[in-house]
């Protein structure tokens, strides 16, 4: 299996969805899709904006309007970085088909089919190179509304659940796609971009009806015989649909923006959004706080996991404001108490109310351990339950100002001042004696399995 500690360093991540449907970004022909739907499924809504979604024909004029003015990668990619993230994923291709790349297996692609005629992926590469971040692909294995086999959803339509649903290509169609579309694109993007991981998305046991265990396997090897690094996520269907489960895969996806209050003893990450579509949405204003989006990048790092925060860029390559802004706010936080986030690694200590711990393992065999205070309750004492290493020292990360303690066989504890250094989350350092245990450490064997919050 390939070598996972990079994705556990890194903890946080940019994600990227972006394509034909950026530019209805939620509007379609002046019929508005609801604001909290996803914008990138517009094509697919069973009776909206008419019976059977939005017919190909129609869908396809966006190619030819797919031109953005800023298509920008060096200044797109400079920004996740200077927002802290160490790698970035972009949807190679999504539910409807459509390929960023040049694919050689399908002209329904940017470079064939649209007037831009780049190499989106290639280009977002060799930015990804030049600012040091590792390089992966959503790609939708089995949703795909552009080969004839490709599956469709499998669910009842949102306006009447008693409407039947879809109806779905056979398997001898399906078979045709997955081997003559999905499989070769894979291998296409681990040869031409050198793909670190793969997003594989899909979500419950409906979507075993294709992904059979013969079809994974062959996607599976695929991506192994093409290269010894790339990482495989268990959306690609081995929790529901293998018989060897998610054992074959090398980290968990949650569900969307689904944070596990528990820990996982293995490689995994939740994806979440600023609000609430992935792609652009033009109505969806429902924007998280900064402070929220910090909370579920120090969450997940506390229980093992990394944050996949998710951008979806205008049709024309630009920025909404408001997600400019909390990249900026992220990076700057990151720029101060980065050390708190990346390489670290979940502690066998209880969580405490008032906010979470993790550690880094000190060359000396001590330990540093770093308390994400989320409430700052000026004067109190925040004890850190069960912790039984003597303290060394206490200090605020970002100012450096030392902290009164408890250190005794009873009591570890550390006295908040009454200034709060930060009023999203404050980094206090407490360095021990000795070594703390990881929560790995403790729970090897556990065969933790993602689950899914959602329906549709
Ligand atoms: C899928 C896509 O359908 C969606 O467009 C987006 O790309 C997202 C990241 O992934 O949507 C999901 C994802 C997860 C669940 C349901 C739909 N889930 O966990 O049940």
């Amino acid at each position: 299996m390939p070598d996972t500690k990079w994705f556990c360093d890194a903890r946080f991540g940019i994600f990227m969805h972006w394509g034909l449907y950026s530019i209805p970004a939620g509007v379609w022909q002046g019929k508005k899709m609801g604001r909290n739907w996803y914008s990138e499924w517009i094509r697919m809504q069973h009776k909206w904006p008419e019976p059977g979604g939005i017919p190909r024909e129609e869908y396809d004029t966006l190619l030819e309007q797919f031109n953005p003015d800023n298509f920008q990668p060096d200044v797109w990619v400079k920004q996740f970085k200077d927002a802290g993230a160490k790698y970035f994923l972009i949807t190679a291709k999504h539910h409807d088909g459509f390929a960023l790349w040049p694919s050689k297996v399908s002209s329904y692609n940017v470079y064939d089919a649209t007037p831009l005629k780049r190499d989106v992926l290639g280009e977002l590469k060799d930015a990804c190179d030049k600012y040091g971040l590792e390089y992966g692909f959503y790609y939708s294995h089995w949703l795909d509304w552009e080969h004839p086999g490709g599956a469709l959803p499998p669910w009842p339509s949102r306006e009447n659940p008693k409407d039947p649903p879809m109806v779905q290509p056979s398997q001898e169609s399906f078979d045709q796609y997955w081997y003559e579309k999905c499989v070769p694109q894979v291998k296409e993007l681990i040869d031409n971009y050198d793909a670190k991981f793969f997003w594989f998305d899909s979500w419950d046991d409906k979507s075993s009806h294709f992904l059979t265990e013969e079809r994974l396997d062959a996607l599976i090897n695929t991506v192994r015989n093409a290269s010894d690094k790339c990482l495989i996520n268990s959306r690609i269907g081995t929790t529901w649909s293998h018989p060897k489960g998610d054992s074959i895969v090398d980290y968990l996806s949650m569900g969307d923006n689904e944070f596990p209050d528990q820990k996982f003893a293995r490689p995994w990450e939740t994806s979440g959004t600023f609000n609430e579509s992935w792609a652009c949405h033009k109505l969806d204003y429902s924007w998280k706080s900064t402070q929220t989006l910090l909370k579920c990048l120090v969450d997940n790092t506390s229980r093992g996991g990394n944050f996949q925060l998710n951008v979806g860029p205008n049709a024309d390559g630009t920025f909404g404001i408001a997600m400019i802004r909390r990249l900026k706010e992220i990076g700057a936080w990151l720029d101060v108490n980065g050390e708190a986030i990346y390489g670290t690694e979940p502690v066998a200590l209880e969580e405490p109310e008032w906010g979470r711990i993790v550690k880094s393992e000190l060359d000396d065999g001590n330990t540093r351990l770093y308390c994400h205070v989320y409430d700052w309750q000026s004067g109190c004492d925040l004890e850190i339950a069960g912790l039984t290493n003597e303290i060394q020292q206490v200090f605020v990360l970002e100012s450096g100002e030392a902290l009164e303690y408890i250190s005794n066989d009873s009591k570890a504890s550390v006295t908040l001042t009454s200034h709060c250094p930060d009023e999203r989350i404050s980094v206090i350092i407490c360095d021990v004696v000795g070594h703390v245990a990881s929560f790995a450490d403790e729970q090897i064997g556990i065969d933790s399995k993602p689950h899914s919050n959602f329906a549709f």
